[in-house]
């Protein structure tokens, strides 16, 4: 099938692939052949439209498009001869008759010019015709019609290659324009701003408003210099290139990366200047002696000069170091913590653990997993012996049946779902499991809308079907797993038909989906919160590693169980140490021989019991036991559960350091602020959700006085005599590596070469190994172990005084707590207001008004807030993204802990809402 093709190709012989195009093969030949509606990436099918690629075939009449004719054997193809370039002359002279004059268009450094320049064409014979005017009615794209050459690239690039479904080239002949969701303007359009076709268009039509001048409508900004680096926002690892003019980032482009192909979303793309916001954080900051430590100062409008005073480096850090000091003479390791951080680097991350461990002999140290997926990792760890994925997410477009089950990746792990979408459209079969209606769903073969907090209900009714049925791997399970029988008789209870009225989906749609999970040959599941934050958690994790187990879906392409990790470097950071059970690469902090080895490299005695996980922490602050914390990169007074609890903890220290870049609300309650480097300041490397290694590079330089983390954690070290003596990024890298095996054969140097490493590696000289697992798993045995689950409610269930169900999350726009997108212009812009959404049918029912101001009420607090309707909420339930500190929903949420992953119960509690006070007063 696969034979080479041999042809001619200016005179040379020269031999195509199957399926390679005269234009690839004139590429790799070296010879170029201009082209505006090809664009040369993964993901983008030639469409032969725009004519500037015309080539010359021997003995045929007219002249080809070379992007998408392949050739056959013997053709003699030539690019050059004079029909050849007159008639690509022609073209370009054609569509420029089209285009605004280079003076006032819109992009005059686009491919369109740069390619007409190099045919010899500078201007046009022929007339104008008449085009549309601009419209800007998006924050981030403006759309400038007169420039378009309706070469459909747009069009491609939002339907096939983001899945989005958006743009589709209306009107005809010559009037042929992209329009938006049959609808203009695009401001008004469902567009969700991944910036793909702005990427694609050659000409300008569609460009970043970042590099125009609105008023004049063109090009305006032209960058100085352009660094290769990878996106500081969620687990996805986009690899990014930056473009940077007079120090400040002006555009984000994405690359060709292992995980995302060129593609970004919105933030990745357009959410780039919250590095350069005024409210950076650009002096050391020290609380003034007459300060209160009041819970809610922020709120009370203080200016931050009445709380704080500007300090010098040294008067901060010392006093910073001098009141952990206190509290470890004072109480010892048990006094001190720290949480640090999944957004900033490995190398901070393992330095961070480091500090806490080796200057206070303390294992009180944690971060953001903990309220993310510690209850997937623990499920895992003890399943399977390992806590990352087993596939990276591109395994989903090899399998024949996908689950998504608790995550919505459309708005979360936006490049990771156009790969969903794509494996759907090519016909694997999707499953989409989530209390809340979503996107995705539209492209799925089952969407199971269930009851929120039944999953281990759903889950095992699947587990029955496919014992009963006999659908499982008699022959994998004998070979690689351990605690079928017992699984076989606790799911037996669990009939479809019995679990069918506690999870809210019929017994023949569970048949259906488990037979269709077990009977592909290839099946993967994506998860995320939807399971991981519940006090059941680690059950509903232990239910899904037993569906993989016992059908053996695992270990091959197309099969595995992908946990998607949230933030940029949460798998990095965890893998780094940063936990307080475990050194780097998970090795227990209780294994004496394993402490011996941190002790000998680090030479001070450590803690040989595991430390308190991030809500203990806050729980033993208030009990009077912690006294001291160190913060670095996140943001507990918005992130954490129960906030009147939390932040009552935070201003019941006696010391709180917090290392931000900006004047966060957990900040405000700190005694010292350390102003930080942002991700595109710095040098470090990322881990994402699929084990690959990554390095952000420095793209702008740091604002005011701050400093890069690393080199504040070795300012603190060394004035609790560590002597810490790092000259760089790179030797950090090299001792955290030096305690990993799981990094053996990922040098520095290796990742300065190779750009991206998946971890394990084999050898320093082969790829590093995607898939997991084939032959045995990394536990005492080799075995896998299957942990059968019983049904655990939520901890507060809906009654008559809250009769709904909160669940919270996120949205497409914001980031977490909003500290940085927030202060990101595009993005603040798209989602500038707190809201709670509900479905209109319980909007109507209860007499509320689209767009009114409610209050929602918990057992724990109340807030004020905007009402959207939304009907991808089920009806029963409200949902509130945690973004916004006007109204910030963790004032709500149920801090009940799951007991083994220790993660609270984020997605469920119970709830009322009415109109707010103001409003229900007129
Ligand atoms: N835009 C954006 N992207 C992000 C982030 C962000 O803040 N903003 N954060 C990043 C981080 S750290 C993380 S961890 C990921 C999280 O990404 P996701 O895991 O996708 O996170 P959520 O939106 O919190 O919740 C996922 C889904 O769980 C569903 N759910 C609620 N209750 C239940 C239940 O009882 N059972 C099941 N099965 N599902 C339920 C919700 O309806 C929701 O669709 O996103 C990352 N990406
Ligand atoms: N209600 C509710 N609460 C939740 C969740 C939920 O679904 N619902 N999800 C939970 C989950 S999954 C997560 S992961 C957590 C996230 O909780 P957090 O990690 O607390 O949230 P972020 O907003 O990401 O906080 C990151 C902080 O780091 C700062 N920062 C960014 N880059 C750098 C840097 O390079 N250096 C330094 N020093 N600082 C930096 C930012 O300004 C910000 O203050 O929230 C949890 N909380
Ligand atoms: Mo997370």
């Amino acid at each position: 099938m696969s034979e080479a093709i041999t042809f001619s190709l200016d005179g040379k012989t020269v031999t195509a692939a199957e399926g390679e195009s005269i234009w690839q093969v004139a590429k790799r030949e070296g010879i170029t052949i201009p082209h505006l509606c090809h664009k040369d990436a993964p993901g983008y099918r030639s469409d032969g439209n725009c004519r500037a690629c015309m080539v010359d075939i021997e003995g045929e009449r007219t002249l080809t498009a070379s992007c998408v004719r392949q050739p056959s054997e013997g053709m003699v193809v030539n690019t050059e001869t004079e029909r050849a370039t007159k008639a690509r002359e022609m073209v370009f002279e054609l569509l420029m008759s089209d285009q605004p004059s280079r003076e006032v268009h819109p992009d005059p450094e686009s491919d369109f010019w740069q390619w007409s320049y190099k045919v010899g064409v500078s201007a046009s014979r022929y007339a104008p015709c008449e085009r549309p005017v601009q419209d800007i009615s998006h924050p981030a794209i403006a759309v400038n019609l007169e420039a378009c050459i309706a070469c459909n690239l747009c069009e491609r690039a939002c339907r096939e290659v983001q899945v989005n479904d958006v743009i589709g080239m209306g009107w005809r002949g010559s009037h042929a324009a992209p329009v938006f969701d049959l609808a203009d303007p695009m401001g008004l359009s469902s567009c969700v701003a991944c910036g793909e076709c702005v990427s694609a268009c050659p000409t300008g039509a569609l460009f970043e408003k970042s590099l125009m001048d609105e008023e004049a409508k063109v090009r305006a900004v032209y960058p100085d210099e352009t660094v290769d680096s990878v996106c500081p926002f969620c687990g996805v690892g986009c690899l990014t290139k930056v473009s940077v003019k007079s120090g400040k980032i002006v555009q984000v482009e994405g690359r060709d990366g292992p995980a995302n192909e060129n593609r970004l979303c919105v933030k990745g793309r357009f959410g780039f200047d919250y590095v350069a916001s005024p409210e950076r954080l650009t002096k050391p900051l020290i609380r003034r002696d007459d300060a209160p430590k009041d819970q809610n100062i922020e709120l009370n409008g203080s200016n931050y000069l009445d709380v704080f005073r500007e300090a010098t480096w040294d008067e901060a850090l010392d006093r910073a170091a001098a009141g952990l000091q206190e509290s470890y003479a004072a109480k010892g390791g048990a006094g001190i913590s720290g949480f640090g951080s999944a957004k900033g680097s490995n190398e901070e991350a393992y330095l961070f653990q480091k500090l806490i461990r080796q200057g206070f002999g303390s294992n009180n140290v944690d971060h953001c997993t903990r309220l993310c997926h510690a209850s997937s990792v623990a499920a895992l760890m003890e399943g399977i012996g390992s806590g990352a994925v087993t596939a990276p997410f591109r395994a989903a477009l090899d399998a024949d049946c996908v689950i998504v089950i608790g995550a919505r990746p459309e708005q979360n792990h936006p490049v990771t779902a156009t790969y969903l979408k794509q494996a759907a459209k090519k016909g694997s079969k999707l499953v989409i499991m989530d209390p809340r209606h979503q996107g995705l769903m539209r492209h799925a073969d089952h969407g199971l809308i269930f009851k929120p907090g039944t999953d281990v209900a759903m889950l095992n009714a699947m587990l029955n079907v496919i014992i009963t049925e006999g659908l499982y791997d008699r022959q994998y399970i004998a070979a690689h797993v351990d605690g079928f029988e017992a699984l076989k008789e606790k799911v037996s209870e669990f009939t479809p038909e019995a679990m069918a009225p506690v999870c809210g989906i019929d017994a023949q749609t569970l048949r259906d989906v488990a037979r269709l999970y077990a009977s592909s040959g290839k099946s993967i599941i994506f998860w995320g919160m939807g399971i991981s934050q519940h006090v059941h958690s680690t059950d509903n994790v232990r239910c899904l590693i037993a569906m993989a187990l016992i059908t053996g879906h695992i270990g091959r392409p197309g099969t595995g169980l992908h946990p998607l990790r949230g933030q940029n470097n949460v798998q990095g950071a965890s893998d780094a140490g940063l936990i307080p059970m475990v050194f780097p690469d998970y090795r227990s902090v209780e294994d004496p021989n394993i402490r011996a080895e941190f002790e000998d490299a680090w030479g001070r005695t450590l803690d040989p019991q595991r430390g308190l996980t991030v809500v203990e922490i806050m729980d033993d602050i208030i009990a009077d036991g912690i006294e001291a914390m160190y913060v670095m990169g996140e943001n507990p007074a918005m992130s954490d559960p129960d906030q009147h609890h939390a932040r009552k903890a935070l201003t019941t220290l006696k010391h709180l350091v917090v290392q931000d870049i900006f004047l966060t609300e957990t900040a405000w309650h700190a005694d010292v602020i350390l102003p930080a480097s942002a991700h595109a300041e710095k040098l470090g490397t990322y881990t994402n959700t699929n084990r690959q290694v990554q390095i952000g590079r420095p793209c702008v330089p740091l604002p005011g006085e701050a400093r890069a983390d690393w080199e504040l954690l070795m300012e603190l070290a060394n004035r609790l005599d560590l002597d810490w003596t790092y000259s760089g990024v790179p030797e950090i890298y090299e001792e955290m590596r030096s305690h990993m095996p799981s990094l053996a054969h990922i040098s520095w140097e290796r990742l300065e070469r190779d750009g991206t490493v998946t971890y394990p590696a084999d050898a320093d000289d082969t790829p590093g190994n995607e898939i997991l697992f084939g032959d045995s798993f990394p536990t005492e045995d080799g075995r896998a172990r299957i942990v059968p689950t019983d049904l655990v409610p939520p901890a507060e269930l809906p009654d008559s005084d809250f009769p709904f169900v909160l669940t919270t999350g996120r949205m497409l726009e914001h980031w977490h707590t909003g500290a940085m997108t927030r202060r990101a212009t595009v993005l603040d812009a798209l989602e500038p207001e707190p809201v709670v959404s509900m479905h209109p049918k319980d909007i109507r029912a209860a007499g509320f008004t689209l767009g009114q101001q409610v209050t929602v009420e918990t057992r724990r607090g109340a807030i004020t807030l905007t009402l959207r309707a939304d009907r991808d909420v089920s009806s029963g339930m409200l949902f509130m993204p945690f973004c916004f500190s006007e109204a910030p929903a963790n004032f709500l949420t149920n801090p009940q802990l799951d007991p083994y992953g220790k993660i609270p119960e984020f997605k469920f509690c119970a709830a009322r809402i009415a109109p707010a006070m103001a409003e229900a007063a007129e």
